[in-house]
């Protein structure tokens, strides 16, 4: 069925076959980036949780090898469940993950490399002293998962890791283990951090960020960097119970091991997210090479389990992306694709003062529109702004009616994956709102409603408010790959990843459209650059593929 092959994506990460969820345990390791990730060697649906493998030398082209592990233990018989890579400064390279029992009891293993001194890190030993931990007293049996990498604090020598947790009353919760082995811990663990209400908090991540500017405001930093005055750190929980990945930023207290958000009304579950649209269970990691804090996540499948395994596979990663602190605003993360994947680009073109007027839809001509990269940015007529007295206060993406719905001061932005007729198409777009008291604020939305004919799908409006700041245009980058969309506003202030199943604006009859809804405003796409992508190298390893 050419309709569903055309959905395989051709620079996102896949494994051959079969169903992927959660990253797991990247790492960097001589001249190699490794991906391991949560998959299913049977089928394309959830079950028999294995760690798959990859390798890469630069995030974007992979070589699939053996699988890393494989439920063959009792600790892990029911599965071989999430979890991180810790780099010691010896060079030892520990690996703690969660295993799920035969009575599904979440526990924790470590397990390492066999050889450490092959890059590629094919061979993989559980510890005899598994497992490392089991779930402490007051904590559910499967409510006690996915251990972070670990860190070390000055004047310390004990590492400290991180696991997810909820508590009876449905807090979610962050709890601290120290250990000096990563064989015996404390017995007790320190809670971290709890926000009430949020339930089980699955893939907990914790890293620092800089609020300095200058050098050290564009690098990441390695996780046990020293905590210091232009330090922040942020914590990221995945919450199982509505599926998204949501982040704070807030001050870690080394001696204590907790951490406190800057805005407890921005608490982690209840705040910001990395990403409005389909994004779960992600993990960063720190590349010494680009000094950079790269973030992974697991973008799932939005259409029927029927359909995955007609096509047989499901799920994909997300491109990786670098993780900042905006310290433009001080108070959210910028996140944007590697800047790797901008060696994919071939033949670009630009479009320069595109003037869209109220109701525009103009086409742009750009070839092939399967796997694209985008980068636009939108001014818009101040003085028509400034002429509106009051707009569309109570809007909010995912309760409106979509790119369709006409506002005075948006929608516009672009419509990808769209046919000629536009019977199809995924609308990535601004929407301007204005207070009476003259407050602007703008929202960033992706919607799905539109993107296919087909019916055995969800499609939704995704998205939340984009900070803009004064003199700022209006600009946002989107990765279009076949069967995803992936979209950042302003620098990465705020994404949205969306999973689309076109069934006309595939091949050849995919466009790219640039549109402007508003009723009170002209927008002028003041530039717009568009290259078509190469497919990446992601194909199984053979010594001959080095
Ligand atoms: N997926 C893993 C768990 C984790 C969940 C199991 C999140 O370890 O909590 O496949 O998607």
């Amino acid at each position: 069925n050419a309709m569903l092959a055309w959905q395989r994506t051709a620079f996102h990460f896949q494994p051959p076959k079969n169903w992927m969820n959660d990253p797991n345990g990247p790492l960097y390791h001589k001249g190699w980036y490794h991906l391991f990730y949560q998959w299913n060697p049977d089928s394309a649906v959830w079950g028999n949780i294995t760690w798959g493998h990859a390798v890469s030398r630069d995030l974007v082209h992979w070589l699939h090898l053996p699988l890393a592990m494989v439920p063959d233990h009792w600790y892990d018989a029911n599965g071989v469940w999430s979890g991180s890579a810790t780099r010691l400064p010896d060079g030892r390279i520990v690996m703690l993950y969660t295993g799920s029992t035969p009575e599904s009891v979440q526990v924790q293993n470590l397990a390492e490399p066999a050889d450490v001194s092959d890059p590629l890190l094919r061979e993989w030993v559980k510890s005899d002293a598994n497992p490392i931990l089991v779930p402490p007293p007051g904590i559910g049996l499967k409510d006690f998962r996915d251990p972070t990498t670990a860190w070390r604090v000055p004047n310390d020598t004990a590492w400290r890791v991180a696991i997810g947790s909820k508590d009876r009353d449905h807090a979610g919760l962050a709890l601290v283990y120290r250990t000096e082995d990563f064989v015996r811990y404390d017995e007790a663990p320190v809670l971290m951090h709890a926000v009430p209400g949020t339930g089980m908090w699955e893939c907990v991540d914790f890293y620092p960020v800089s609020a300095a500017a200058g050098a050290e405001g564009v690098n990441g930093m390695e996780t046990s960097a020293p905590p210091g005055p232009a330090v922040k750190h942020v914590v990221k929980a995945s919450l199982d119970d509505d599926k998204h990945d949501y982040y704070a930023i807030g001050t870690y207290d080394a001696a204590e091991d907790t951490w406190t958000p800057d805005d407890a009304g921005n608490d982690v579950g209840i705040g910001l997210r990395y990403d409005y649209g389909k994004f779960y269970a992600s993990k960063t990691f720190y590349d010494p090479v680009l000094r950079r804090r790269v973030l992974w996540g697991w973008v799932g499948e939005t259409d029927s389990e029927r359909a995955d395994i007609l096509k047989g596979w499901a799920s994909l990663q997300s491109i990786p992306r670098t993780v900042l602190l905006d310290t433009k605003t001080g108070s959210n993360l910028l996140q944007w694709p590697v800047v790797e994947v901008e060696n994919l680009r071939m033949s670009g073109k630009s479009f320069h003062g595109v003037a869209l007027g109220r109701g525009a839809i103009v086409p742009l001509d750009v070839g092939k529109a399967t796997q694209l990269d985008i980068e636009a940015e939108f001014e818009l007529d101040a003085a028509a702004v400034e002429a509106v007295t009051e707009a569309d206060v109570g809007f909010n993406c995912s309760t409106s009616t979509g790119a369709a719905g006409r506002g005075m001061l948006g929608p516009f932005g672009l419509l990808v994956l769209a046919d000629d007729d536009l019977s199809e198409q995924t609308a990535v777009y601004f929407y301007l709102v204005k207070g009476t008291d003259g407050s602007l604020k703008t929202f960033f939305c992706q919607d799905e409603l539109r993107a296919s004919r087909a019916n055995d799908l969800v499609k939704r409006v995704y998205g939340s408010i984009v900070p803009v700041l004064h003199g700022e245009n209006l600009s946002v980058r989107i990765l279009v790959d076949h069967s995803i969309v992936e979209s950042f506003a302003q620098g990465g202030r705020t994404c949205i990843t969306s999973r689309v199943y076109p069934t006309r604006a595939i091949y050849d009859s995919a466009r790219v459209f640039l549109f402007n809804n508003a009723t009170n405003i002209h927008v002028t796409a003041k530039s717009v650059k568009i290259w078509q992508l190469n497919s990446a190298y992601i194909r199984p390893y053979s010594a001959s593929s080095l």
